[in-house]
């Protein structure tokens, strides 16, 4: 073997400070190909990441190897956003080698952090959907779960926001101009994904009606897998993004008339599939092309899972022994009729059978109750782009409503909601109703979600199904959100307790009792403080505002949306400002209020009130009278990194949904589980995180669910008539209304006015305003004893420990999935560590 060759070799697996260091001025120079000399920090980004991925390999190959010789159950995450955040520090703090990586960078003269920075985050996601995948994945490979990660390759990721005047500007987010070191092309695992086109009719060879899909066009979907770093690096899953690729004869006929800008043309249309993901939270959109990614993903995910299964298996009988496959959300539920297309269709399987096989093997998660986001494609479309499909879709619909028919003793409105497609107007197919059907479970998010899940969207299908809806309370991954984004009180913990809470969060418990002790309270508050430091200087370098690092650091960091409620927070903060000013001699709690969120492009009323923010921001910021007691900024391009830097460093969480409408949250988790004390509604996973932490120690306010909904049913709420009684509502929305922080343009904010009167005030903002305000005077009154406050935020950290996505990823794993882990078998030590 070449010398050069048996280096590299050995270096691959050295996992001290000589071996990485040695390591990465060879791969700078054979794999990057610069010098030293001329290595940009980008340059030295691409060499470390490099250098850390070879590391990784021979466990991923082991893994996989693992899971073939077992013929294991695998879990297959099927989700149309990955919301990934950097792979470098999660990599290197799960090999557990961040020490050995930053010592040898600085024998090289460079700084680790330099280096971190020059990652650009895998932005495959809009908000808590995609985060709460990545944070499975996690999970699932800390336990040694055989899962996969499925989902499309974007070649543009969530829009890039910038602020110009004020107003949201969205770029493009370019994160794979420079390449992507931590994922392997995998131009053989290729599939056809087909669109359009009609279905035939035929005679199989025992006599039987069977169809074909014809003169259908063709796209190819290839694979790129990125290996996912359990904690301890004992496990490494695959993550299959799929990237839309022209078919070869794309061009045949086109070429021959010599027109050749139009074959590249629609080479260009076919390979827009993966170019973009939509940037709606919660609201969904009428595009056929988001149509068109749902389906592209979801049936090269099953083509592949299928050729998985069949490599060692010739009878479907034995796929839901062998395969879970979980729709995250409605976006892959097309799914169910391609397992039923490829079964019936592709491999002859009775459709009875098919019907029995797809429903055992798939399970769906529901992310939300707000009608407008629950899909409805309409017929004619479905009808044009996946003809089949569609039959398919009818098919189990009759079968199914045939069924029923006899339970619903003439009530035909109960059929009408049942069937899966809405005959009301322009007629839909209702994802939800065929993901409901289609699989054998169906979970909620959170408790109250899951239980006004059954009394509401899918009141009737629980009736027909009592045993299907089941709860999973989200979690999140205390490797990246505690260890990793949080050094500091990671480290104190550990001092305290050892490392176990890394893969066993539960072990939090044990800092109950140090919530009594005086020197931890002091350490932990030192800890704050440093990450509070960190965020300061951050705001300052984004924003040019300098706040105090001794302020209340009230932090909202989520999409910007109406039911979200950054609006009462916002008139709270107007209030507050009118309040310093009047009373210039009280000693006031300084309070900073940082926001930061992105808004979907096309919804106008969320833009506005970032645009508002920033205007009463620069109001406030200016203002000589509240002597730099309030600052309120609004950061920019909210993104995983910068929630890495914001989570650790909040006092005070924002939790203020319209009770009823947030699904869960895993916002509100990370910021607990760092030590901020929460101010919220009883709304989705906040009402668990209350059992959990103590309703001592979380500020609670506002209407309950189910106040909002007799409110409503009611229809007894006139918010002027709440406006009057209220003069420092009144005042802040008088200040807003006449041009206060816009006298440029006095009637910016009307709509927003108009939205909280006349709009009779959907969201409830001017309802619980009362009430919030009272609960934030709670909040700023305990402020002033640390020592009180402090024993409070150690409380929320200690007993957070619920809410890790592994506690979750098990329960999925026993009550849903039925997959087991597996383990590497002990290799004497030769292991990571
Ligand atoms: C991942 C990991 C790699 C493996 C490849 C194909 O990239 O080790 O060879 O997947 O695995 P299957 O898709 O054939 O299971």
């Amino acid at each position: 073997m070449d010398a050069r060759y048996k280096t590299r070799e050995i270096e691959r697996r050295s996992l001290d400070v000589d071996g990485l260091k040695r390591s990465f001025l060879e791969w700078l120079v054979y794999s990057v190909g610069k010098d030293a000399r001329a290595a940009t920090r980008r340059d030295w980004f691409h060499t470390v990441a490099l250098s850390v991925r070879d590391r990784l390999v021979d466990r991923w190959m082991d893994t996989t190897r693992r899971y073939y010789q077992e013929d294991a159950k695998r879990v297959y995450y099927l989700s149309l956003e990955f919301l990934i955040g950097r792979l470098l520090t999660n990599s290197l703090s799960n090999l557990g080698i961040m020490e050995e990586c930053r010592q040898a960078l600085d024998r090289l003269g460079l700084s680790m952090d330099e280096v971190i920075d020059a990652e650009p985050d895998a932005a495959l996601g809009n908000g808590g959907l995609g985060r709460l995948a990545a944070c499975f994945l996690d999970s699932m490979a800390t336990q040694a779960l055989p899962g996969y990660g499925y989902g499309i390759r974007y070649e543009f990721g969530l829009f890039e926001q910038r602020f110009e005047h004020g107003w949201q500007v969205e770029y493009p987010e370019q994160w794979l101009q420079f390449g992507n070191p931590w994922e392997f092309p995998r131009p053989e695992v290729l599939y056809p994904v087909q669109f359009y086109g009609r279905v035939e009719e035929f005679r199989d060879s025992v006599g039987e009606k069977a169809y074909r899909w014809v003169d259908a066009e063709r796209v190819l979907a290839m694979a790129y897998d990125t290996p996912v770093v359990g904690y301890s690096g004992e496990t490494i899953n695959t993550l299959r993004l799929w990237s839309a690729r022209a078919t070869r004869d794309f061009n045949f006929g086109h070429f021959n008339d010599g027109a050749y800008m139009k074959a590249v043309e629609q080479k260009v249309l076919s390979e827009n599939l993966s170019r973009v993901l939509y940037p709606n939270d919660a609201t969904e959109t009428g595009k056929e092309l988001r149509f068109k990614q749902e389906y592209f993903f979801t049936s090269a995910s099953l083509q592949d899972i299928l050729r998985r299964f069949l490599q060692h298996h010739n009878n479907f009988d034995d796929l839901p022994s062998k395969a879970a496959i979980q729709l995250n959300d409605t976006h892959p539920a097309i799914g169910i009729a391609e397992m039923m297309r490829l079964l019936v269709d592709q491999h002859a399987v009775r459709w009875d059978r098919a019907w029995d096989i797809t429903r055992a093997t798939f399970a769906y998660t529901n992310h939300t109750l707000l009608p407008e986001a629950l899909e409805a494609w309409p017929v004619r479309m479905v009808e044009r782009v996946l003809p089949r499909h569609m039959q398919i879709i009818y098919e189990i619909n009759a079968r199914f409503l045939n069924r029923s028919k006899a339970r619903a003793a003439g009530d035909n409105a109960r059929l009408a909601r049942l069937s899966l497609i809405d005959e009301r107007g322009d007629r839909r197919v209702r994802m939800g109703n065929l993901a409901f059907l289609g699989s054998h479970k169906v979970n909620g998010v959170s408790a109250l979600h899951t239980d006004l899940m059954k009394q509401t969207v899918f009141a009737d299908f629980h009736q027909e199904f009592p045993d299907r809806i089941t709860n999973k309370t989200n979690g999140i991954t205390p490797r990246r959100w505690l260890k990793q984004a949080n050094p500091a009180l990671s480290e104190l913990i550990t001092s305290r307790i050892g490392d176990g809470w890394i893969h066993d969060l539960g072990q939090l418990t044990s800092l109950v009792e140090k919530a009594d002790d005086v020197v931890f309270r002091e350490e932990f508050r030192r800890a704050k403080r440093k990450n509070k430091k960190r965020l300061a200087a951050y705001i300052a370098r984004q924003t040019g505002v300098e706040v105090q690092v001794d302020s209340i650091f009230d932090v909202q960091v989520k999409r910007m949306h109406e039911y979200k409620r950054q609006l009462l927070n916002l008139l709270h903060a107007v209030a507050l400002y009118n309040e310093m000013r009047d009373n210039p001699m009280v000693s006031w709690v300084p309070v900073t209020k940082i926001f930061a969120g992105k808004a979907a492009p096309s919804y106008h009323m969320a833009k506005l009130i970032i645009k508002l923010i920033n205007d009463v921001a620069k109001v406030v910021n200016h203002d000589p009278a509240v002597h730099d007691n309030l600052k309120i900024v609004y950061l920019p391009n909210y993104n995983v990194t910068a929630a890495e830097i914001i989570m650790p460093a909040a006092d005070l969480s924002e939790q203020i949904s319209t009770a009823g409408l947030e699904a869960s949250g895993t916002g509100n988790m990370k910021l607990a589980l760092n030590g901020a004390l929460t101010i919220g509604t009883l709304d989705g996973a906040n009402v668990e995180i209350r059992e959990h932490v103590g309703s001592d120690n979380i500020f609670i306010f506002g209407l309950t669910a189910e106040e909002v909904a007799d409110l409503k049913a009611g229809g007894g709420f006139n918010p002027r008539e709440v406006i009057a009684s209220n003069p420092s509502l009144k005042r802040a929305l008088d200040m807003i209304s006449t041009g206060v922080f816009s006298p440029e343009d006095p009637n910016r904010y009307h709509p927003i006015l108009q939205a909280l009167t006349d709009g009779g005030d959907h969201f409830l903002v001017t309802a619980d305003f009362a009430d919030y305000c009272r609960a934030q005077e709670a909040a700023m009154e305990l402020y002033r004893d640390p020592e009180e406050w402090t024993r409070k935020a150690i409380l929320n950290t200690a007993n957070m420990g619920w809410f890790s996505s592994d506690r979750t990823v098990n329960e999925y794993a026993q009550e849903i999935w039925e997959v087991k882990p597996v383990r590497a078998v002990d290799d004497g030590g030769e292991g990571f560590r």
